[in-house]
């Protein structure tokens, strides 16, 4: 069986067509203007109409709360979606497929967890990427809550003095440690303005630069603790651009082993890559026609 799977984030939209876990074809385009949710579906499917005759499915997994009505944005700085944005409606009636759609660090989670070396209970998955998501595993479940809002991780505060985030509150983990977060300090600093990618690179020499990260990896390392002390994690997973760029993971490791040792929890990468929340999209509806 063929699966198309569509991860949509804040910066860009992934596409892969996937058979029996592994993605055969992939492409990817910046996240287009979230006008009408079929105009949106017109968009995507356009950028894959070679693949559609060979589809049984459509995974989705995307940036936002997603419930029956569709999606609507928590933090509409990273991706305003006009409510309502019934999305899988509008792919199902433009591909005539089953389409089932979760929030994209739900996915990651639920897939990252399926493919643990050794079978744990409890875990958690974050995206550090435009905004910061992630995805709860309690009991062997993914927990999304009584409306889909667990996980939002990145609106938890780590600052009640901090920065306003664009979900209304104050000091957000996603305010303070995004993508999107670490490219506004950067601009602050760096003329002519350079990209994280770039940031990253010269961080060993610079240490305005090596700054900047160290205050993103420091708020989710604490975001991590938080974690542990709420809902007693036996691991959590890091995605996301820059959750899986170079020495990040170990920066947060470094700044959680700076914290009391209860409060400590073990760190690992995605095994899904930069593509978790990709193979989460396929994996998802492979379970859901399942079950
Ligand atoms: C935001 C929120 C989450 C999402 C997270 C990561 C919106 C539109 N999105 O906190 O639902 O999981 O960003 O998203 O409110 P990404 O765009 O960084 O992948
Ligand atoms: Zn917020």
């Amino acid at each position: 069986m063929c699966t198309l799977a569509i991860d949509i984030g804040g910066t860009k939209v992934a596409l892969g067509l996937v058979e029996n876990g592994r993605i055969t074809e992939r492409c990817q385009f910046p996240t287009p203007k979230a006008t009408s949710a079929l105009q949106f579906a017109q968009q995507i499917l356009s950028h894959c109409e070679t693949w559609i005759p060979y589809i049984s499915a459509v995974g989705v997994s995307t940036t936002g709360l997603v419930s029956e009505q569709g999606i609507t944005a928590i933090n509409p700085d990273t991706l305003a979606f006009p409510a309502p944005f019934p999305l899988a409606d509008a792919l199902k009636t433009l591909t005539h497929k089953p389409v089932a759609m979760l929030n994209d660090a739900q996915a990651a989670a639920w897939f990252e967890y399926k493919n643990l070396k050794s079978p744990l209970k409890n875990m958690a998955f974050i995206t550090v990427s435009t905004g910061v998501g992630g995805g709860i595993i309690i009991n062997g479940q993914l927990h999304k809550g009584a409306a889909g809002l667990a996980g939002h991780i990145g609106h938890t505060s780590v600052d009640m003095h901090g920065p306003d985030c664009g979900c209304g509150q104050r000091g957000c983990v996603e305010v303070i440690a995004s993508g999107t977060a670490i490219k506004r300090a950067s601009d602050d600093v760096f003329n002519p303005p350079i990209s994280n990618i770039e940031l990253f690179a010269i961080a060993k020499e610079e240490p305005v630069a090596d700054q900047i990260i160290e205050t993103s990896a420091h708020a989710i390392a604490t975001l991590c603790c938080n974690l542990k002390a709420s809902l007693d994690l036996e691991v959590i997973v890091l995605g996301g651009g820059v959750g899986l760029a170079a020495g990040y993971i170990e920066r947060v490791r470094k700044h959680i082993a700076n914290k009391p040792s209860v409060f400590q929890v073990s760190i690992l990468p995605a095994k899904g890559d930069y593509d978790a929340c990709l193979l989460g999209a396929a994996f998802q509806i492979k379970e859901s026609l399942w079950h």
